[in-house]
């Protein structure tokens, strides 16, 4: 769904104490994109006798995401949910003055694979306040030479103290129980996270009711500081992590060993020596199929 609509001032010169208002409402869980493509109003601080003001719901008692005038709004403005409300007025509207606004119906970012070896991620409807309700996964998958480190540019979340309602959570990993590098529901800003290997999920979690702007993270990848990990086509060949020297804290290596549909892979270890701890809790090797 899209379309546009418009207010222009009527060719006769003055109209006084024009007041309008508008809300498009598109389908439940979609959120809706703005673009001005024309805008020319009076151009004063605080837009006090002539503005449009947008409201990120389907009335004013939503949240207000600004009030324009002049000839330069934004390039463009996001909903949160399903509706936005428009409430235009001026005092005396003059000649040539109005506006067009063209709107169209998007599905919320949430969740994704990123491959990449720089991204960002945004809450849904970012800028605008994330929804209410929402559970979105994000999986960083990169090389297995590299680390991980998220950024937070913005952090807006529901605070509370343990993070039972709103939270963003980072995992040292692609699964949901992979180690936890860090669990946010703050509007503070946080010092980066590093992963120990080339995997992390991202999950946002927005509860029923109150929201916050929402995070805009970002992360960037560099190479692991040791020679561990990789990728295996050959069909054969030899795994081994040098543990002598100082010894490796804090790392996963990843190996990863690819064959052709249909053939079986054998494992044999020749050498092993790690730790030895009840249910291999710190020190593992752990072999998984990933058919
Ligand atoms: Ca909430």
């Amino acid at each position: 769904m899209e379309g546009s609509f418009s207010y222009m001032s009527p060719d006769v010169g003055y109209v006084h104490d024009v007041s309008c208002f508008w809300v498009i409402r598109t389908e439940e869980g979609k959120v809706l994109r703005m673009t001005f493509t024309f805008f020319q109003l009076e151009s004063a601080n605080n837009c006090p006798h002539e503005f449009l003001q947008i409201h990120d719901g389907d009335s004013s008692a939503a949240f207000q995401l600004g009030r324009f005038c002049g000839s330069s709004p934004p390039d463009e403005l996001l909903s949160s949910d399903n509706a936005l409300y428009f409430h235009f007025y001026s005092e005396h509207l003059r000649n040539e003055r109005g506006f067009t606004i063209r709107w169209e119906t998007q599905s919320p970012e949430c969740g994704g694979t990123l491959t990449g070896t720089y991204g960002s991620i945004k809450s849904p409807g970012y800028p605008g306040k994330y929804p209410p309700g929402r559970d979105c996964v994000w999986r960083v998958i990169t090389s297995p030479d590299l680390l991980i480190t998220f950024t937070f540019g913005t952090l807006s979340l529901e605070h509370h103290d343990d993070c039972s309602k709103d939270y963003l959570e980072i995992r040292d990993g692609p699964l949901h129980q992979d180690p936890l590098l860090g669990k946010l529901c703050t509007t503070l800003s946080a010092p980066p996270l590093q992963t120990t290997g080339p995997f992390a999920r991202v999950h946002f979690h927005s509860d029923s009711q109150i929201n916050d702007q929402g995070f805009h993270i970002t992360y960037l990848t560099s190479p692991s500081d040791l020679h561990c990990g990789g990728n295996y086509t050959d069909p054969e060949g030899l795994l081994s992590a040098d543990l002598s020297g100082p010894f490796m804290h804090n790392r996963q290596c990843i190996y990863t060993i690819k064959q052709p549909l249909g053939e079986k892979i054998q494992v044999n270890f020749t050498h092993m020596e790690l730790e030895s701890q009840s249910g291999c809790s710190l020190n593992y090797i752990e072999v998984t199929s990933a058919t």
